[in-house]
């Protein structure tokens, strides 16, 4: 493990009662499903602002506030040649490997296992000076994305290379939640909607060829990455969105490097 950080990743099964976990799968549907198209409707409209730029990588926002509190909705884009929609979800949300590539998180916890697909996750965060540490409770969930998507967004690789065919796409949403209770010790509770959407592209030139006769140089990855985040109480304007600037690049940069090198000696997972 990475900076000494404490994961605990054994499922504690059942700590939600069977209505409770009813409730969380009909929000994951509805939210997962309004989280994917709201990623492949773009930055076009809704009055994004670019606020940082590194090659293919365009990082967006608006600035928002709620109940005095900034709540910044952050959208980002980038494309990554090398591996798979499905290979940059699974590293995103597995908590095997979750303390390997998230440097904000000071202890993890698994809460709640309801499948192989959606887990409950508790997370406390580094404390930024001078305001009150954060955690986080949410359930994540991650999905194949719908096959039509992928006809639809064929003209949306955007700054990707022109000639590229869709080949999927999926998704990891997460969203906050309030069961099952975790007492909040001396930390303030962020509220949270982050989704990773991520669509598979191949050269143009290779597209017809069969799965295994395609490498990894010839495979691309559209990432949009939204989020979010409720500070849950106080927390100066300032220092909070100079935080945002600066943690949100540094993820998005270290993540998709983090999965290049984890992919690149593995056999492509389509
Ligand atoms: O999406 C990411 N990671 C996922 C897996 O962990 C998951 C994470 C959700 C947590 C989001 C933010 C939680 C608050 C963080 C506190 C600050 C820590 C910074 C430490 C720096 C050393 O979906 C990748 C997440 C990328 C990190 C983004 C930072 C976002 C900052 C948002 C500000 C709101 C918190 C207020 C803290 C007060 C600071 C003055």
């Amino acid at each position: 493990l990475s900076s000494g950080a404490v994961v605990s990743a054994k499922p504690h099964l059942s700590v939600l009662s069977p209505a409770q976990a009813d409730d969380i799968w009909e929000e994951i549907e509805q939210i997962t499903n309004e989280q994917f198209k709201y990623a492949l409707l773009g930055v076009g409209e809704g009055g994004w602002q670019l606020f940082n730029e590194d090659g293919e990588m365009k990082m967006y926002r608006r600035e928002e506030e709620k109940d005095g509190l900034v709540v910044d909705p952050l959208k980002a884009q980038h494309c990554v040649r090398g591996f798979t929609a499905h290979e940059m979800c699974n590293y995103f949300f597995s908590p095997d490997v979750r303390m390997e590539w998230e440097f904000t998180v000071d202890h993890m916890k698994v809460i709640e296992k309801l499948r192989d697909d959606t887990m409950v996750f508790h997370q406390v965060h580094k404390r930024i000076w001078p305001a009150a540490q954060r955690d986080a409770l949410f359930w994540s969930h991650i999905r194949k994305g719908d096959e039509s998507a992928n006809k639809e967004n064929n003209a949306s690789a955007g700054s990707c290379d022109e000639k590229l065919v869709p080949v999927n796409s999926w998704i990891v949403c997460n969203h906050s939640v309030e069961v099952p209770p975790v007492p909040l010790g001396k930390c303030l509770r962020v509220i949270l909607t982050i989704s990773l959407t991520c669509q598979t592209f191949v050269d143009a030139a290779v597209a017809n060829l069969p799965a295994d006769q395609i490498s990894r140089d010839q495979v691309t990855t559209k990432i949009t990455y939204c989020a979010t985040v409720n500070p849950g109480g106080w927390a100066p304007a300032s220092v909070l969105r100079a935080v945002y600037k600066r943690e949100y690049p540094k993820f998005l940069k270290r993540f998709t490097q983090y999965v290049k090198e984890q992919t690149e000696t593995k056999p492509i997972l389509w």
